[in-house]
């Protein structure tokens, strides 16, 4: 496979509104992420992904762009964000913007525009159609809950399609004209000097038309958007078009937020001439989910449920391309509160799934606040809820019969604001993240679990995972990791999640005990410590002897 310049990154989300704030609004901002530009360097970060910072009324934070060539005022001016480009150039680092191109916002010119005239040439960018007052096109269920119909503002006879909010109307890319005014845009980003995008929700561009029902799934009488997707054929032909038109004249980096990945498709999306560089695996996230709502879905996933998910990626992916590697994002759980059970949130069990995740071949991301091992939040009343997905989960709890109570302990492992809580700078005031008042509550383990207590710990989480990108850009190991086949060692053992990196003349062994007991496992040879969870490792007789939740990286001579 041809070698690319970000094969060797080590990338970190930026979720701004969440990051940190610089001037008391109680919103993080641009200048937040200048201020912490050191504290990513040396973290041994090279590409750092910013969630949506355009304009937008926040409908979805963010993703829901009022205009694409502007910078939100609440998030500062293209001179902040100019200035951080070239600052984050100055230690290495590359800017990843998030590109949200299936939907706009309802606030966008565009659909302001065929709001005015549905038969001009602004109409033609959306999904509008007519409407009786009675018969919808087709009872599709929006991913944030009810009909993917609405009526068109000041026109009853008509009514717009939007996959996500009402707030979110879909963008119409059988239309060419639509299709070039995205890639001026992304052109003209890359031109001023992006390193590449996160393409939002992308899965979603291509719909199966003419529109037509599907078998509803819930009492609603609405279906999955699954249900259409795996109807929807021909989304190639726009990802090619993408990548030719921009990624590739700017070899620029991509990586795809796909749902739904088939092995087959896998060579066309991240193969020597994807459509994208990498695309997120998001199988582990998927473990337990339920059709009928996040209420119905098991709330942790066990850690040999975790491993049989992760190597099934990595086996499909093997040969064919890079995929991201996370166990967390800005649209979910905390991965340590997800995948280790609650009653292990000790820092060992917390670096042990980071290690895990994080050395798999891939590229490894790292969300904000992740390298401290920050945990989910607490939810005490159904108004702490900000996110409208759980909001919207919690009422199909509350239909399913769930009691108030109930229905808010069965989707608050789920919540999009687990992992939307301000960045934990501090043990001060509001987690150091803000003068002001926050726009969503700190989680109330900050005085405990912060930024400042770990910088001055050897042994945090946080020094861990400086650790974990020292030793992937390591002169000794970086090409075993960027390059090496990642074959499972012991599957079959049970809670023992363990995989060899080979390649480059050197093999590593990666090891973690899923578990709080201990348990021994065979050695594939000689074998050295490389890097450990600062607990004591035992190497004898050709095994390894592991405490609960021990992790280690060995360097095995194979004979
Ligand atoms: O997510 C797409 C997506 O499918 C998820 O939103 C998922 O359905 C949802 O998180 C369940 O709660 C992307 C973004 O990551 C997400 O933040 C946006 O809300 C969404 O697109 C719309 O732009
Ligand atoms: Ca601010």
């Amino acid at each position: 496979m041809q070698k690319k310049w970000w094969q060797k990154a080590t990338a970190y989300q930026i979720y701004p509104k969440s990051f940190l704030d610089t001037n008391g609004d109680g919103i993080g901002d641009l200048r937040g992420v200048l201020c912490k530009l050191d504290y990513l360097q040396q973290l041994g970060i090279n590409l750092v992904w910013l969630s949506p910072i355009y304009c937008s009324p926040l409908a979805d934070q963010g993703y829901d762009i009022s205009d694409y060539y502007r910078i939100d005022p609440r998030f500062g001016t293209m001179d902040d964000f100019d200035e951080l480009l070239a600052e984050a150039k100055k230690r290495g680092i590359g800017i990843v913007m998030d590109l949200v191109v299936n939907h706009c916002s309802d606030e966008h010119e565009w659909f302001r525009r065929a709001c005015e005239a549905p038969d001009g040439r602004y109409g033609k960018f959306f999904y509008i159609e007519d409407y009786d007052g009675q018969h919808l096109p087709c009872n599709w269920r929006s991913y944030f809950g009810g009909s993917v119909w609405e009526p068109l503002p000041g026109h009853p006879d008509k009514v717009y399609l939007h996959s996500f909010h009402k707030k979110q109307p879909d963008l119409n890319w059988e239309n060419p004209d639509l299709r070039e005014e995205i890639y001026r845009m992304m052109n003209w980003w890359l031109d001023k000097g992006v390193a590449g995008f996160r393409i939002d929700a992308i899965i979603n561009i291509k719909k199966a038309l003419p529109f037509r029902d599907y078998p509803a799934s819930r009492a609603d009488g609405l279906c999955d958007m699954g249900e259409m997707l795996a109807q929807a054929h021909g989304i190639g032909d726009f990802l090619a078009e993408m990548q030719r038109r921009t990624f590739a004249p700017h070899d620029a980096f991509s990586v795809g937020e796909v749902f739904n990945s088939h092995a087959e498709d896998l060579p066309a999306f991240i193969g020597e001439h994807g459509y994208f560089s990498s695309m997120f695996d998001f199988s582990a996230i998927l473990c337990g989910k339920n059709r009928d709502g996040w209420y119905a879905c098991a709330p942790t996933v066990s850690g040999e449920e975790y491993k049989r998910s992760c190597f099934a990626s990595q086996k499909m992916a093997a040969h064919v391309g890079y995929l991201s590697n996370i166990i967390e994002n800005h649209d979910g759980p905390r991965g340590v509160s997800h995948y280790l059970p609650a009653s292990e949130h000790a820092e060992a069990a917390k670096k042990m799934l980071g290690g895990l995740s994080f050395l798999l071949a891939g590229i490894p991301f790292l969300y904000e606040g992740q390298e401290l091992g920050m945990e989910n939040t607490v939810f005490e009343n159904p108004e702490d809820i900000d996110d409208i997905s759980t909001r919207d989960e919690y009422k199909v709890a509350l239909a399913a019969g769930l009691s108030p109570e109930a229905a808010l302990r069965a989707v608050a492992p789920f919540s999009r604001d687990n992992a939307r809580t301000p960045m934990q700078w501090t043990a001060g005031k509001n987690a150091g993240f803000t003068d002001g008042t926050p726009w969503l509550a700190p989680n109330p383990n900050y005085p405990r679990l912060n930024a400042a207590e770990q910088l001055a710990r050897a042994d945090s989480v946080l020094a861990f995972y400086r650790r974990l990108t020292a030793l992937r850009r390591s002169e000794a190991y970086a090409d075993t990791l960027a390059y090496g086949d990642c074959i499972p060692w012991l599957p079959e053992q049970k809670n023992l999640m363990a995989y060899l990196r080979r390649g480059s003349g050197k093999t590593l062994l990666i090891v973690g005990n899923f578990q709080p007991a201990p348990q021994a496992a065979a050695l594939p040879g000689a074998a050295r410590i490389v890097l450990d969870n600062d607990l004591p490792v035992t190497l004898s007789g050709g095994k390894i002897s592991l405490l609960g939740w021990q992790f280690a990286v060995l360097e095995i001579s194979e004979s």
